[in-house]
């Protein structure tokens, strides 16, 4: 297994490749999808689906636009939950977000853009060939399903849905697992599917990113709740449990995720790492 800086290093150095050039008519549409892709992002999703590749034996050349398709896809999820008609967030990481810079229109855009480069990065005919057109297929269907209506997409609306109503943990668990856990899920899985994993494989790596999935969230709700104070707007852990449970509650998916890994052997460790990671970072 690489270590998680040098899959960041592919990552980074894959997807300067292909992005569009920044040139002719559309020059601004290619600034907009560059100034969030590029701005420093941890990369964790990318980073599952190299691991996982590795982790069943698979081949890391096969898995990178995957890899890149799916940072695409979360970078169109960040700018769109940004826009005013979503989180109306003004900054991420500190800088204007894309609307602010961009202004709406280029900012939709932009996402539009990264999402369909996604699925063209995936189906062009050197993935294809690489990957094989029938993993090629597997792959994108995961994809797909997992962002869409049966997944992120219908997590965000599920959010929007309740924001303003008292939910319990369980129903809370279940927006989550769509809007967020989703593409972590589909990021591990579709390294497997790269690698032609067996299904005890597939399913030990669904059952640990579904687990570091809501831990994530979960964590992000209180990283939310810690610095910006203004939960009481948000569909939220925090707004439903206090930040001591929610803190126990990652602290407890993070241990049941790793009971799921004692089938990759080698690479255990480098997701034990991840998981604990994940579960104290602080941005
Ligand atoms: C289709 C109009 C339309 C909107 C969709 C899909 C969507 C809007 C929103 C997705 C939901 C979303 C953004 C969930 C938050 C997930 C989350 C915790 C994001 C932050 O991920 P990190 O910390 O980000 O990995 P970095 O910046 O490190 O890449």
């Amino acid at each position: 297994m690489h270590k998680f800086s040098e899959y960041v290093d592919l990552i980074n150095k894959n997807l300067f490749k292909y992005l569009p050039k920044n040139e002719g008519l559309q020059k601004i549409l290619a600034e907009a999808m560059e100034y969030t892709l590029l701005a420093g992002g941890k990369r964790i999703r990318p980073v599952l689906t190299l691991a996982f590749c590795e982790a069943c034996g698979g081949d890391l050349n096969k898995a990178l636009p995957f890899a890149c398709a799916i940072e695409m896809i979360h970078s169109y999820s960040l700018i769109h939950d940004d826009l005013p008609c979503m989180d109306n967030d003004d900054l991420r990481k500190g800088k204007p977000s894309n609307h602010v810079k961009f202004g709406e229109a280029i900012a939709l855009l932009a996402g539009d853009a990264l999402l369909t480069r996604a699925f063209e990065i995936i189906l062009c005919n050197e993935t294809c060939d690489l990957a094989g057109a029938t993993t090629t297929v597997a792959a994108a269907g995961c994809l797909a399903h997992n962002i869409g209506f049966y997944g992120m997409v219908g997590g965000q609306v599920a959010d929007l849905e309740n924001a303003e109503r008292t939910i319990n943990c369980s129903k809370l668990n279940e927006i989550h697992n769509l809007k967020t856990g989703a593409l972590i899920v589909a990021a591990s899985k579709i390294g497997c599917i790269v690698a032609q994993a067996d299904k005890i494989q597939i399913d030990a790596a669904t059952k640990y990113s579904e687990l570091i999935g809501l831990a994530f969230q979960i964590m992000d709700d209180i990283l939310d709740a810690d610095y910006e104070k203004k939960m009481e707007k948000k569909l939220s852990y925090v707004s439903v449990l206090e930040i001591r449970k929610s803190k126990e509650i990652v602290k407890k998916l993070t241990e049941e995720a790793i009971k799921s890994l004692n089938v990759f052997e080698d690479s255990k460790n480098f997701f034990e790492n991840l998981a604990w990671k994940l579960s104290k970072r602080d941005k």
